[in-house]
């Protein structure tokens, strides 16, 4: 009667263990799934930069970017069509007025740069200019 209790005891733990084993089992792969999802998003999602072009200037006039790390330039125009080229960033765009435009930019060297606007907007057009410090 009593080794049949204790018997029943320890089958009764062992039964727990395994049943919180198993919950735990079932819980773990599925939260470090989550944070593996929620790691990926994050490395892969590039920042966005928001820059709007106006006669005769960018807002910001400058950004900085870190070399190899992808972003994604976010270019709006507040009157008309204006250019974004940067030959060593590899850029060459417009941004029509009233559209939101892309452009995706991965700087493969530190330095500053220059984007200029190439598409003729006007008297002041010479000087429409944005810096681009990209740093190690
Ligand atoms: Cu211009």
């Amino acid at each position: 009667m009593k080794t049949t209790t204790i018997k029943n005891r320890i089958v009764n733990t062992i039964i727990s263990a395994a049943a919180l084993g198993l919950g735990l089992a079932a819980l773990t792969p599925n939260g470090n799934l989550v944070h593996a999802q929620e790691a990926a998003n994050a490395a892969v999602e590039p920042k966005v930069i928001a820059i709007s072009a106006k006669k005769f200037a960018f807002i910001p006039s400058a950004i900085t970017l870190k070399k190899g790390e992808p972003v994604i330039l976010r270019l709006t125009s507040a009157d008309r069509v204006h250019g974004f080229m940067s030959k060593p960033l590899k850029i060459d765009t417009d941004i029509a007025a009233g559209k939101t435009t892309d452009v995706t930019v991965t700087p493969s060297s530190a330095g500053n740069f220059t984007v200029i606007c190439d598409h003729y907007c006007g008297t002041g057009h010479g000087n429409m200019k944005m810096k681009v410090a990209v740093v190690e």
